[in-house]
C-alpha cells in the first residue's frame, strides 16, 4: 500500500516546485501548482507502477481509438486515499486543492459514450486488480471546443496540450516502434524452401509511446494507458529505411514527409455515428494497432512467453471495429516474423481476440475500400483476403446460398466489412445492453448468430461509480456511507441496503437538501457562464449527450414549445405549472447539418422563452456550451430528471442514464438500450416510461405504415409547433427551421418524433404532478440510487473477465476453427 505523510508531502511539494520552475510556491500559477502536484504523485506511485508492469497473470490489452479520460487528479487522489492529507498539506502551504483541480486540462480524446466507456473500463480493471492496459492515440487536438455564435455551433480546436505536454504522462523514447505504410510485399522462398515475406519501399512512421498511470482503488494495482504519437523516425530508425533516407534529397520532400507522419496523430475525428471512409482515418487505425500489437509481442518476448502460450497469457479486446486490424496485424507477426504456418497463426489469433459492437446504425458500420487498403496497407490486405477466401470457401462447403454467402463475406463488392472481419476472427462478440445484444442476434448479425451462436454474449455497460458518484457528488456519497457503512465503495451491490430508509423522512429530507445544494452550484455556474438566472427550486430536467436525430433532442424542445404555447394561451389564468428548467448539453459532428440545425433551434427557443415576461420564469431553457466530462460532473449531480428518449432500438446502451440514476435523478425514458435494465431494477413505478416498443419500431421499418403527415394534419397542437419551425414564430431561426420541418414532414420523420411526442408530453405531465409531492419524489429517488449498484463498471469488468478474457476461447470455437 502506498502511504503518505503530510510533513514529507509538503517538503516534497516545495522541492518539486523548485526543481521544475526554480521559484517559490507564492510565485506559481494554478497550472504550475497542478503540474507540481502531478509530478509529486507520480513520484509516490512510481514503485508500484513499475511493479504492476510485470505479468504474473493473464494480461488484458484494451484497444480503443478513443479514451475520454476527463481530469485525473481528483479520481487519482480518491483511488490512492490521499485526498484528505493532500488537501490539508496544501492548505497549510496556503494552496486550495479545489482550485488546482479546476486548472487541470481535460483530455477529450474521445467523442462520447464509446470513449468514456473505455476510460471507465480502465479505472475498473485497475480497481478490480487485473493487469489490464489500454492502447490508443495521443491526439494533439481532442474533440473540438464548442462555442455558440449567433445561436449556432462553431468549432474551435481543442489545444489541450497547452505546452506540448501533459503532466500525467511519461514519454518512453526507447520503446518507440516503426509502423509501415504503402510499399510492396515481396514473397520469396529461402534456401530451405520457407516462404520469406518482406515489405519493401514502405513509408516508415515512428510511434512514440506516452504512458499514463491508471491507479486502482485501494489496491497496489497501477496499470498503463499507452497512447502513441506519430513522428518521423529518429536517426536509428531512419537507417533501416530507404524512404527516410531519400527524404534528405530535398528540403521540400522532407517537410512533406514530416507532415505525412505527424498528421496521423494530429486530430480526433469528431464523428460519433457516421463512417466517413477517409484515408487518414485508416492510417490512424493501423497506426495504433500496429504499434500496440508489436509492443505486446516485444513484452511477450521479454517475458519469454512462447507463441503457443499466447492465448493463456494475453487477451486482446477490440473496442468497436476501429482496432479491427489487430487481427491481420497479429497474423502478420506470427506468419512473417515468427515463421508460423497459416493454421498455427490463425489458431492463436482467434483465441486471443474478442470484440464489442456499439451500434446497429447502418451508417456507422465501417467498410473500407479494397483499393485503399491494398495501396496503404498491402500486407494487411493480403491477409484479410486470405481470411475471407477461407471463410467463404467454408460457407460454400456448408451449402449456403450465394445470397447468404454474399451477406456474410468479409470482402464484397470492392469493400472490406470490418464488423464481419471481427466476428469471423474473434472468439467472443458482445453487445452493450440486453436489447442491443438481442437485436444483434436476431436482426443485424443474425446470419452469424445462426452460424456460431456460442460466440455471442451480452455485457451491459457500466460506469466508474468512484468518479460519477464519490468524486462528483461527495455529499451524497458521505450520506450513503453514514447510512450503510463503506462496503458499497468496493462492492456497489451493497447500495441496495439504502432501501431500508425509504420511509425515513430525515433521510429523504437530507437527500433533497443534497440535491438542492448541487442545483445551487450548477445555477451559479450557469449564471457565471451563460448569464442566465435559473431557480434551484424548479425541476432540473436534463438531456446531455451527443446531438443526433435518433437521440431526439428535437422532441424535447418541441415539447418545450408546446408548454410555451400553453402558457401563452392561458396567460390570464395564471396556470399552476411546476417551474421547470430544461438543460441541454450536446456537441454536433461538424458535418452533421441537421444536428446543427437542432442546436440552433434549441438556442433560439431558449432566447424566446427566457425573455418573454409572460412566462414569468415558469420555464427556462439553458443550452450549456461545450459539454464534456468535466461539465458532466457538475451537471449530473444536480439533475432531477434524466432524459433518455432515443427512438427505441437505436441507442445501443447509453451510459449517462446510469450516471443520472446513481445520482438520484428520475429517468424519463423509452424502453431502449440500458433503460431496459434500469426498468428491471426499479420497475415502471419508479421511472417515467413512454413511446413505441422495439417491436413497433421494427415493424414500421419492415412493413411501413407510418405517416408523419397524417399525424401532423390530424393533431392541431402538433401542427402548431411544427409550423412554428417555418412561420417566423421563433426569432433568429431561418433556413434551419425548414431543414427540420422537412426531416419531420417531407421525409416522414425517420425517428418517430411526432409518433411519440404525445406520450412524451403525458409522461412530462406526470413528472410535473409528482414533483409537488416531495416525499414521494424523494422516495423514488432513493429507490433509484439503491438499485443503481449493478451499473458500476466494476460489475461489467468482472463479467468481461469471467465470461470472456479469463475464460478464453470456447470449446465450440476451437472445434470450428476454419
Ligand atoms: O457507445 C456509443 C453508443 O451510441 C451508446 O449507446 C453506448 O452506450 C456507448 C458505449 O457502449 N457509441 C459511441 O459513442 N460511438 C462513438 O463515439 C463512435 C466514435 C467513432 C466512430 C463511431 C462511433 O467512428
Amino acid at each position: 500500500m502506498i502511504t503518505i505523510n503530510k510533513k514529507r508531502f509538503k517538503e516534497h511539494f516545495r522541492r518539486k516546485m523548485n526543481n521544475l520552475y526554480a521559484q517559490t510556491l507564492e510565485e506559481a500559477s494554478n497550472e504550475e501548482l497542478f503540474n507540481v502536484l502531478c509530478y509529486v504523485i507520480k513520484d509516490m506511485i512510481s514503485k508500484d507502477w513499475e511493479g504492476s508492469r510485470i505479468y504474473q497473470e493473464k494480461a488484458v490489452f484494451y484497444f480503443s481509438i478513443e479514451f475520454l479520460l476527463g481530469r485525473q487528479l481528483k479520481s487519482n487522489l480518491l483511488n490512492l486515499g490521499f485526498e484528505d492529507t493532500i488537501r490539508q498539506g496544501l492548505n497549510e502551504l496556503g494552496i486550495d486543492l479545489d482550485e488546482i483541480v479546476e486548472s487541470e486540462p481535460d483530455p477529450a480524446l474521445g467523442n462520447g459514450g464509446l470513449g468514456r466507456l473505455a476510460a471507465c473500463f480502465l479505472d475498473s480493471m485497475a480497481s478490480v486488480g487485473i493487469s489490464g492496459h489500454g492502447y490508443g492515440i495521443r491526439y494533439k487536438y481532442g474533440l473540438f471546443e464548442q462555442k455558440f455564435v449567433n445561436n449556432s455551433q462553431v468549432e474551435v480546436p481543442d489545444n489541450w496540450l497547452i505546452n506540448s505536454s501533459y503532466s500525467w504522462e511519461t514519454v518512453r523514447p526507447n520503446r518507440a516502434l516503426l509502423v509501415k505504410y504503402e510499399g510492396k510485399i515481396n514473397m520469396e522462398k529461402d534456401d530451405e524452401d520457407n516462404l520469406k515475406v518482406t515489405h519493401k519501399d514502405y513509408i516508415p512512421v515512428m510511434a512514440m509511446p506516452y504512458d499514463i498511470p491508471i491507479i486502482g482503488y485501494g489496491n497496489e494495482c497501477i496499470n498503463t494507458l499507452r497512447i502513441w504519437k506519430s513522428e518521423i523516425p529518429t536517426r536509428d530508425f531512419g537507417k533501416s529505411s530507404s524512404y527516410a533516407k531519400n527524404q534528405a534529397a530535398s528540403y521540400e520532400d522532407a517537410l512533406k514527409y514530416k507532415y505525412y507522419a505527424e498528421e496521423i496523430s494530429q486530430t480526433l475525428y469528431p464523428n460519433d455515428s457516421n463512417y466517413a471512409g477517409q484515408l487518414l482515418r485508416l492510417k490512424q487505425e493501423y497506426f495504433f494497432v500496429s504499434a500496440g500489437i508489436q509492443d505486446i509481442f516485444r513484452k511477450c518476448r521479454r517475458y519469454k512467453i512462447t507463441t503457443q502460450d499466447l492465448p493463456n497469457k494475453i487477451a486482446i479486446h477490440i473496442n468497436d471495429t476501429h482496432p479491427a486490424l489487430c487481427i491481420p496485424e497479429m497474423m502478420r507477426i506470427l506468419l512473417d516474423e515468427e515463421g508460423l504456418s497459416w493454421d498455427e497463426s490463425w489458431n492463436i489469433t482467434i483465441k486471443v481476440m474478442s470484440y464489442t459492437n456499439h451500434t446497429i446504425l447502418c451508417e456507422a458500420m465501417e467498410r473500407w475500400s479494397e483499393d485503399i487498403m491494398k495501396k496503404l496497407l498491402p500486407r494487411m490486405y493480403m491477409i484479410i483476403e486470405e481470411i475471407n477466401k477461407r471463410y467463404v470457401n467454408d460457407l460454400r462447403k456448408k451449402g449456403y446460398s450465394e445470397e447468404k454467402v454474399k451477406r456474410m463475406a468479409i470482402m464484397y463488392d470492392g469493400e472490406i466489412r470490418m464488423a464481419n472481419l471481427c466476428i469471423v476472427s474473434s472468439y467472443s462478440i458482445n453487445g452493450v445492453a440486453q436489447l442491443h445484444t438481442k437485436l444483434l442476434k436476431e436482426e443485424v448479425l443474425n446470419d452469424f448468430y445462426e452460424e456460431e451462436s456460442y460466440k455471442f454474449n451480452n455485457k451491459t455497460n457500466g460506469i466508474a461509480h468512484r468518479r460519477w458518484l464519490i468524486s462528483s457528488n461527495p455529499e451524497l456519497a458521505n450520506l450513503i456511507t453514514k447510512l450503510i457503512g463503506n462496503k458499497w465503495i468496493k462492492d456497489t451491490s451493497h447500495l441496495k441496503e439504502l432501501e431500508k430508509f425509504v420511509d425515513d423522512e430525515n433521510v429523504l429530507n437530507r437527500l433533497e437538501e443534497i440535491k438542492f445544494n448541487n442545483k445551487v452550484k450548477l445555477a451559479n455556474y450557469i449564471k457565471e457562464n451563460n448569464n442566465i438566472t435559473i431557480d434551484p427550486n424548479s425541476i432540473f430536467d436534463v438531456q446531455v449527450k451527443r446531438l443526433h436525430a435518433y437521440k431526439r433532442q428535437l422532441m424535447n424542445i418541441l415539447h418545450v414549445l408546446c408548454l410555451y404555447h400553453e402558457i401563452l394561451d392561458n396567460v390570464d389564468l395564471e396556470l399552476d405549472i411546476q417551474p421547470r428548467t430544461f438543460i441541454f448539453g450536446a456537441k454536433a459532428a461538424p458535418g452533421y447539418y441537421l444536428a446543427k440545425c437542432i442546436i440552433k433551434l434549441i438556442n433560439c427557443v431558449a432566447n424566446l422563452v427566457n425573455n418573454d415576461p409572460r412566462v414569468k420564469g415558469k420555464i427556462k431553457v439553458v443550452f450549456i456550451e461545450n459539454y464534456g466530462v468535466s461539465l458532466a460532473e457538475k451537471i449530473i449531480p444536480a439533475a432531477n430528471v434524466s432524459e433518455q428518449i432515443s427512438t427505441t432500438t437505436k441507442e445501443a446502451s447509453g451510459t449517462s442514464n446510469m450516471k443520472f440514476m446513481m445520482n438520484g435523478a428520475l429517468t424519463l425514458a423509452t424502453l431502449d438500450g440500458a433503460n431496459v435494465e434500469i426498468y428491471q431494477q426499479v420497475g415502471k413505478e419508479n421511472m417515467f416510461l413512454f413511446g413505441l416498443s422495439a417491436k413497433q419500431v421494427l415493424d414500421y421499418n419492415k412493413y411501413g405504415g407510418y405517416s408523419s403527415k397524417d399525424l401532423y394534419h390530424s393533431n392541431k397542437l402538433l401542427k402548431r409547433v411544427v409550423d412554428d419551425l417555418v412561420n417566423g414564430f421563433i426569432p433568429g431561426l431561418g433556413k434551419e427551421g425548414r431543414e427540420i420541418y422537412d426531416a419531420l414532414i417531407t421525409y416522414n420523420d425517420e425517428y418517430f418524433v411526432l409518433r411519440d411526442i404525445d406520450e412524451y408530453a403525458d409522461a412530462q405531465q406526470r413528472i410535473s404532478n409528482l414533483y409537488k409531492d416531495k416525499i414521494k419524489w424523494n422516495k423514488m429517488s432513493l429507490i433509484n440510487i439503491a438499485n443503481s449498484g449493478i451499473f458500476s463498471s466494476d460489475r461489467t469488468i468482472n463479467e468481461y473477465i469471467e465470461d470472456i478474457w479469463f475464460k478464453g476461447c470456447d470449446e465450440d470455437v476451437q472445434n470450428n476453427i476454419i
